[in-house]
């Protein structure tokens, strides 16, 4: 997909020019996983699999909105300033929470617009096409309506927007990594304080090959709540004898220390994951920016044992992915990303290895899960942006 594709595909559904085009990236997570909101460390990068958006200004309120990917859907059409949720908007909701959360810092907007909308993230795969499609709303509305919101404040309200309009109790980490993502580098985010720097994605002869078991992540959303609320429940256990705001501020060390005050089986798996995931994070950070990648691998294969055994979110199709990674040469590390039970792993794998890789995967995938996987190989991208 490029400009001139979209800009032609606005032009068939509207019947004028766009005015502009933007693209917004999706994301992986290389390590760091269920620790955003848990106070801990999160290291994604944005990805070029994203949702682009041809944009056009209207001099009336009218707000017309289309995707190219749910075509069924039509037009969907409100006005410029009616945007608490409802249902009848469907996917739009996305936006329309974007336009009201930026809308409450600003002011009303002065006039309408037409936005065509075409991605080319995997449906359900766990890769953030909804915070990608938020962060595509925040910053065109940033720019065309001169809003002056500071990039932080976007990715706040598109975590408003998943909380509050959606419903979904999501941290913070997928609109972070889309908005503040920059090409070739892997942004490393404390989610206790918001400090936040970048690591160049050195990765010599390897690259990041994403594996997608296509199996839609339906469990995510209750499980996902059922994590946090453990992890909170542990947390008041610690803070009984420890002063700690957040999981995230323990060591390793810590954690052994004051386990005896969780006395619960698996509300002590799920800490360990947090605390130890946590310190690996930073260890993997340091790691990349001294060249070990050796090193690197082997703690985002620990992520992943880390996620099965203890936060207990993988599914036997991530689990076969990246056991058959493991196995194959030329393959430092793998893991399942995101909420998990299904959606997306990654291997860090050698150049010249890919091939026989996914061919390998893909074969075992097939015969053991009785449907296909696939695989992609995304290059690390600038967040939002006109193109
Ligand atoms: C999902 C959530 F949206 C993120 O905030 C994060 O918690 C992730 O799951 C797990 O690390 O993508």
């Amino acid at each position: 997909m490029d400009k001139e594709a979209i800009s032609a595909k606005f032009n068939q559904i509207f019947n004028t020019e766009a005015e502009e085009v933007y693209f917004s990236p999706g994301r992986i997570n290389l390590i760091g996983e269920h620790t955003d909101y848990n106070g801990g460390h999160v290291f994604p990068c944005a990805i070029s699999l994203g949702t682009y958006g041809g944009y056009r200004n209207r001099e009336d309120s009218v707000v017309k909105m289309f995707s190219g990917n749910l075509a069924d859907t039509g037009v969907i059409e409100f006005d410029v300033n009616d945007l608490d949720f409802d249902k009848k908007y469907q996917w739009s909701n996305y936006l329309r929470g974007m336009m009201l959360e930026l809308r409450k810092l600003t002011q009303d907007y002065e006039h309408g617009f037409e936005l065509y909308l075409e991605g080319d993230l995997p449906d359900g795969a766990g890769l953030s096409s909804s915070a990608s499609i938020e962060m595509l709303m925040g910053t065109i509305l940033n720019e065309q309506f001169e809003l002056h919101i500071d990039p932080i404040e976007i990715v706040k309200a598109g975590q408003r927007v998943e909380n509050n309009y959606i419903g979904v109790n999501s941290g913070i980490m997928d609109q972070f990594a889309v908005e503040m993502g920059k090409r070739n580098e892997a942004t490393f985010l404390d989610t206790n304080t918001m400090e936040y720097d970048y690591s160049p994605l050195d990765l010599g002869k390897h690259i990041i090959l994403i594996m997608n078991t296509n199996k839609p992540h339906e469990l995510v959303n209750s499980e996902y709540n059922t994590r946090r609320s453990e992890c909170e429940q542990a947390l008041s256990l610690l803070q009984t004898k420890l002063n700690i705001k957040a999981l995230g501020e323990l060591s390793n060390d810590a954690f052994d220390q004051y386990t005896y005050l969780i006395h619960d089986e698996t509300l002590i798996k799920r800490v360990r994951h947090a605390v130890f995931e946590n310190q690996r994070t930073i260890a993997a950070k340091a790691a990349l920016n001294k060249g070990d990648l050796n090193l690197f691998g082997r703690l985002v294969s620990a992520s992943h044992i880390s996620l099965q055994y203890d936060y207990e979110v993988s599914a036997p199709e991530l689990d076969l992915l990246v056991n058959e990674a493991w196995k194959h040469d030329g393959v430092l590390g793998a893991r399942m990303i995101g909420g998990g039970f299904g959606g997306c792993a990654i291997a860090l794998v050698e150049k010249d290895q890919v091939d026989d890789l996914i061919e390998t995967l893909g074969a075992k995938y097939q015969e053991k899960i009785g449907y296909a996987a696939d695989f992609y190989e995304a290059e690390i991208v600038d967040g939002p942006h006109q193109i």
